[in-house]
């Protein structure tokens, strides 16, 4: 792996992904596509934009033309799929961009990726890899018991989740036809800095330091696998380099919690070092998601025992980390707010 191709790298968990690379290795080059959507910011990368290693370009993973120049002229070997429309309530409210994005931005990504490095006799150049980032939400919703694992039967409910499970199943059916060196990772839900605060631990920490009404959808028991982010970038660093082509890994930490831990947990925290005014009496049950999955639970021994990938970071500690990261850059959240990361872009 020389030189990586990420898009979606403006993005929360694609931005972490690059500052973990940039920060690891000094021999591999990095280029950035992204569309710079309303997810996406250039904010996030602001210490890395200068490292000789790394170029940004703005555009779409669906422009052909754009993705071939990129891929030939930087000799692009490994491909890391991040771009995509990531939010489970904009796809209730339309689903049309994550069809667009998701399912038919990696189908025209994978058709660029293996234009450019198959020959006429079908081999592929020497080395080269594909990564389709994916999610747990595509295998559905758990019962009280049991954890999803590789064999788990795709069962998505939301429109977000419908689309990444199409977009696994395009990737799977290019490895079975056209041999197309690709893997696939699943992972729980992420949290860390630079996470869009429509998601729900920003967007909690940020309405506790504004003392606005703190809305937890339905009874509040739906359960959610969660891992920091910077454990997630390293599975995936692990998994482009020794995964198997043709290969799924799930990605997390059995670290499940009910919606209600992770709201009162941040108001805990927020309450002791922050603000004393910040507690409970914020809470607001809201109406339901519609279609809510009720519970999330990876089962992550296949990357443990075939890759050794074990995450280092507790919940205890990673979300002491990430709410001093929102409060000591406190503007990032406001400028993220009110839109103004967007001037000029
Ligand atoms: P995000 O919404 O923060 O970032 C997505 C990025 O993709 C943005 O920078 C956006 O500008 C860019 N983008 C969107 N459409 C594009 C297009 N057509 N062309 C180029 N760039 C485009 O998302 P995230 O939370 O960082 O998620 C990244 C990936 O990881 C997604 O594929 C998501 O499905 C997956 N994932 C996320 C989580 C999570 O908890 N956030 C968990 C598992 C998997
Ligand atoms: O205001 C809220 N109140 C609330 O109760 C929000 C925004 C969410 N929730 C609930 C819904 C979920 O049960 O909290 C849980 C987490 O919600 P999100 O942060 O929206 O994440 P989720 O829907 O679980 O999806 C996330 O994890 C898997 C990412 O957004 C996906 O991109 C990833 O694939």
């Amino acid at each position: 792996m020389n030189n990586l191709l990420v898009t979606g790298g403006a993005g929360f968990i694609g931005s972490n992904f690059i500052r973990y690379m940039m920060n690891k290795y000094n021999n591999i080059k990095i280029v950035n596509l992204d569309a710079l959507t309303y997810a996406g910011n250039l904010f996030n990368l602001k210490d890395i934009e200068k490292n000789k290693n790394y170029t940004f370009v703005r555009g779409n993973i669906l422009d052909r033309g754009l993705v071939k120049e990129i891929l030939r002229k930087n000799e692009i070997d490994t491909v890391i799929n991040f771009a995509a429309e990531s939010h489970v309530d904009r796809s209730i409210n339309s689903a049309r961009e994550f069809v667009e994005t998701n399912i038919n931005g990696t189908l025209s990504l994978i058709e660029c990726c293996r234009d450019e490095w198959q020959n006429e006799n079908g081999e592929y150049k020497n080395g080269v890899r594909y990564l389709q980032v994916s999610t747990d939400e595509v295998y559905g919703s758990l019962g009280e018991f049991g954890y999803f694992n590789e064999e788990t039967p795709l069962q998505p409910h939301s429109p977000y989740s419908a689309s990444k499970a199409s977009a696994d199943m395009i990737v799977k059916s290019f490895v079975d036809t056209h041999q197309f060196p690709a893997l696939i990772t699943r992972c729980s839900n992420n949290y860390g800095p630079y996470q869009f605060p429509e998601k729900l631990i920003p967007l909690i920490i940020y309405n506790c330091i504004n003392k606005q009404k703190l809305p937890i959808y339905g009874d509040g028991l739906n359960i959610r696998d969660w891992l920091y982010v910077e454990d997630h970038c390293s599975a995936i660093d692990i998994v482009v380099r020794k995964g198997k082509i043709g290969e799924v890994y799930n990605i997390g930490g059995h670290n499940e919690k009910t919606n209600v831990y992770i709201v009162k947990k941040i108001i805990e925290i927020l309450n002791r070092k922050y603000d004393n005014e910040i507690n409970e009496n914020l809470i607001s049950y809201v109406e339901d998601r519609k279609g809510h999955d009720r519970r999330y639970g990876i089962d992550p021994s296949k990357i443990k025992n075939e890759l050794g990938w074990e995450p280092t970071t507790s919940f205890e500690a990673g979300i002491e980390k990430t709410i001093d990261w929102y409060t000591n850059n406190y503007n990032w959240l406001l400028d993220i707010k009110s839109g103004n990361y967007k001037k000029g872009v």
